[in-house]
């Protein structure tokens, strides 16, 4: 049976597809010109340099392009911003406008028929729209009509559960705490969330052996350590902040160990454009080692490093192991250290497909290293054993106490702005009941117990016919979920779908049988809700907690702020009389943050803690006492089983990753520049030796077909293949354009993350003619 998704139109531009070298470092001058030029394009002169100059200052607005953490205030660079973020802004600040008039123009069938980077690139959403039953165009509607006929909807369901609100980590503090006390007051747990498909490996990982979900380190650890861990990460292309810490690391003597399957640009040298060296393009040399492992191999990888650190203990005893951390803070290392010391080299020589020496080497910084900082992303989080690869990191950094103490701990880079405070703030289908029971001391109705549906639960439900309305908070469900097929035409079953969005997208087009749109406004734009000039706060990935405000001139005058459209559905739902003020919330933002304060834990005074410059950080209790907030109240050792997957002849593992040019499934651009690709993205990374073995040549272009386990085929159509460095058996493609091909079941043990890192693809010749 074949499972395809109506397929979303390839760019026309892409006949022009070129592809040249790749490059080995990152940024520089180059970098900055390419800002400048996108941004000067699409705001202009002056706005530009307003926007820019401001971008995570104390008191400007915090860039929405990543959660990477913003140096102590009185070490910021004036330009405290990266070219991929200066996108982000232009992209936000984008002087084109989508009409009410446009959608006039434009049928919602002609709007299928565009692409992704179509779409997106038409401008700022600035009216809300709605299409009823049966309509062929998005329609004009008030905000009142519009908040109407989601309490309409709503009120008529059989059960709260049959609604799903699903949030992207944009959304600030105080709109995440308004829209997930609304969905509870509404009766249901039903908040999927990007994390879902994103860090939830993360969560449930450090969870389960640390006791609490979140990351151990500072900025100041990282300037501090003396070894840096970087698994399954591409830096310069989706953190590039972080190359500037990399670049302090290094200077104070560091470090760096890359391990990945691609040799990332970023990963390998930084040309800084803060400073005169990186502008002449010398730059610093990042990665000491870099391990180019197979895709999945990372578990094997770290167990044969908790082997090698073991038998460096053994060798020379008290010269490795911190012994008194183990014995005070930590469970299960008997367990632990018989399995490990049992390895079988075989097994974690196939599975990673790196020889033993080179992994005895980079054992070998671990063991001479006193302060290791571990960091980790999308390729570690996205696959099958994503969990237990995740606590056998965490088992080496035990071994070594590492937690805990300056210039050491761990790193899961975060990658939307907010997605961290989001969770923190409530948007989890399985908050535990210490928070729903402040929620009802606080407001005096009983939140859901229940768990309730996760991205890929709140797929099945509306697939099945019971998930009837879908709200989206923000993203671009349609395109971000996996297994395109399937999610597209469960949005469609919907009787309502709603988003919440500052630009066209996908979602949009693929919609229930009532669907809204409602314009946004962004985070670099004034919010003069309830007549003030409002702020509001976000987190960042090492769980420090500020302000952000915009200064812009918004896009259009109806815009609203995510707060004041949750509050308002809300009021329409649940009625003026609400034991919530929900009218009251947005007049002044700070009766949002006094409400945070008294329900979220470690948020206590959080108004006055906010208003501070620079804000605060978080309570981690493994970070700041070495105390264990698990079950046992220890740190536990994790024993996983080391398995080595072997595919049929003919298969290789794809890995969906993102280009230079996109912030997840917004495209700005068709060029990856650090990789060489020019105005296209249907291209395919992979091996000579696989190309010669398969029967290919560079340039071919081919379909990429994967075969589910219940026997459904899906596949993705046309890409150029592209002889690259990367390991054999190991491909690699652009998202969103191979989400068709990820099976809905096709998600991470414990965390029910998508797969996206590993998708069992064969490749056939490409039948249809090549895009013209
Ligand atoms: N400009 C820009 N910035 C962004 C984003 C964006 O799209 N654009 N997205 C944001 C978001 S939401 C996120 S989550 C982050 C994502 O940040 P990343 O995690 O850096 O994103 P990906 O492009 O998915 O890159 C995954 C990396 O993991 C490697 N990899 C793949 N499989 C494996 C494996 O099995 N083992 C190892 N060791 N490595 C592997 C890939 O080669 C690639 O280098 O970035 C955030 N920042
Ligand atoms: N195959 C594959 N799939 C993946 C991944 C992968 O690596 N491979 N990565 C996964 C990851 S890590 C993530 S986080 C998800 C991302 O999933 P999402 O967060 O759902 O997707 P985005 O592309 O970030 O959402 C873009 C849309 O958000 C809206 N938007 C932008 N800014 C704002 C704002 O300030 N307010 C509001 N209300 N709306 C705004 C715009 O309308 C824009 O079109 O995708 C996941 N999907
Ligand atoms: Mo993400």
């Amino acid at each position: 049976m074949s499972v395809s998704p109506i397929h979303p139109p390839v760019d026309a531009e892409e006949s022009e597809l070129r592809v040249t070298e790749r490059k080995t470092s990152a940024a520089g001058a180059k970098a900055v010109a390419v800002s400048m030029k996108r941004s000067l394009a699409e705001q202009g002169v002056v706005k530009t340099a307003r926007n820019l100059l401001t971008l995570n200052q104390v008191d400007g607005f915090d860039c929405m392009s990543c959660a990477w953490p913003d140096p102590e205030p009185g070490e910021r660079h004036t330009a405290e911003f990266c070219e991929n973020g200066a996108k982000a802004v232009a992209w936000e600040g984008d002087r084109r406008q989508v009409t009410p008039e446009f959608f006039a123009r434009h049928s919602i069938e002609d709007l299928r028929t565009r692409s992704a980077h179509w779409l997106e690139s038409q401008g700022r959403l600035l009216h809300p729209m709605v299409r009823r039953d049966g309509g062929t165009h998005y329609e004009p509607i008030s905000w009142e009509s519009a908040f109407e006929l989601i309490g309409e909807h709503l009120r008529a369901l059989d059960s709260p559960d049959q609604a799903n609100f699903y949030t992207s980590g944009r959304a600030s503090n105080e709109a995440a705490f308004a829209y997930q006390l609304f969905a509870r007051a509404f009766g249901t747990n039903n908040l999927p969330d990007c994390s879902n498909m994103c860090h939830e490996s993360t969560g449930v990982g450090l969870s389960q052996s640390i006791g609490i979900g979140k990351g151990s380190v500072s900025l100041r650890d990282l300037h501090e350590a003396e070894l840096i861990v970087i698994s399954g990460q591409n830096p310069g292309t989706n953190h590039p902040r972080m190359l500037s810490a990399l670049e302090l690391a290094k200077k104070n003597g560091a470090r760096i160990l890359a391990i990945n399957p691609l040799p990332e640009a970023g990963l390998l040298k930084f040309d800084n454009p803060q400073h005169a060296r990186g502008m002449t393009g010398i730059g610093t040399r990042l990665a000491d080692e870099f391990l180019q492992i197979r895709s999945g191999g990372d578990l094997a990888l770290w167990q044969a490093f908790g082997h090698l650190l073991l038998a460096a203990e053994e060798r020379n005893p008290g010269s490795v192991l911190d012994r008194d951390f183990v014995e005070r803070h930590t469970n299960g290392f008997e367990d632990y250290a018989a399995h490990v010391k049992d390895l079988d080299r075989d097994a974690v020589v196939a599975a990673t497909g790196l020889d033993w020496e080179q992994i005895e080497k980079a054992a070998a910084m671990l063991v001479s290293s006193e302060r290791t900082v571990n960091c980790w992303a999308m390729g570690i989080t996205q696959h099958r054993n994503a969990v237990n690869t995740i606590r056998e990191m965490v088992n080496v950094s035990l071994l070594q106490g590492m937690i805990g103490k300056p210039g050491a701990g761990l790193c899961p880079v975060r990658g939307h702005s907010n997605v961290q405070g989001d969770r923190t703030m409530g948007i989890w289908e399985q908050m535990p009941d210490q928070f729903l029971d402040r929620i009802r001391d606080e407001f005096g109705f009983d939140p859901p117990r229940e768990h309730g549906n996760d991205s890929i639960a709140t797929v099945k439900a509306m697939a099945a016919g019971h998930g009837k309305v879908f709200v989206g908070l923000g993203g671009n469900f349609s395109q971000a979920m996996s297994d395109t097929g399937v999610t597209e035409p469960a949005l469609e079953q919907c009787a309502l779908t709603v988003q919440i969005s500052t630009k066209l997208n996908r979602s949009h087009v693929v919609a229930g049988t009532d669907a809204l749109i409602l314009p946004a406004l962004g985070r670099t734009e004034k919010d003069l809700t309830g007549g003030r000039a409002q702020q509001v706060t976000v987190e960042d990935s090492m769980s420090a907690v500020h302000a952000s405000h915009g200064r812009s001139q918004p896009a259009g005058e109806l815009l609203r702020s995510e707060v004041d459209i949750v509050c308002n559905i809300a009021r329409a739902t649940l009625g003026a009389d609400h034991v919530v003020p929900w009218a009251e919330f947005t007049t002044d933002y700070d009766r949002i943050r006094d409400r945070i304060g008294r329900v979220v834990p470690g948020c206590e005074a959080y108004t006055e803690k906010v208003a501070r410059s620079g804000g605060f950080t978080l309570p981690h209790p493994p970070r700041d006492s070495r105390e264990f907030p698990t079950t046992s109240g220890k740190a536990e050792f994790a024993v996983s089983p080391l398995t080595v997957t072997t595919l049929p002849e003919g298969r290789l593992v794809l890995q969906s990753l993102r280009s230079h040019d996109q912030f997840n499934t917004t495209v700005y651009g068709l060029d990856d520049r650090y990789r060489g690709i020019h105005s296209g993205r249907r291209v395919v990374f992979i091996s000579p030796a696989d190309l010669r073995e398969l029967g290919y040549a560079d340039g071919d272009r081919v379909n990429l077909v994967s075969e589910w386990t219940d026997g459904t085929v899906r596949r993705a159509d046309d890409f150029r293949l592209v002889s690259y460095s990367t390991p054999k058996g190991c491909i690699a493609a652009y998202y969103p354009e191979t989400n068709p091909l990820v099976a809905l079941d096709s998600y991470a043990d414990e965390s029910r993350c998508p797969t996206s890192k590993w998708i069992e693809v064969r490749l056939e010749p490409a039948t249809r003619a090549p895009v013209a």
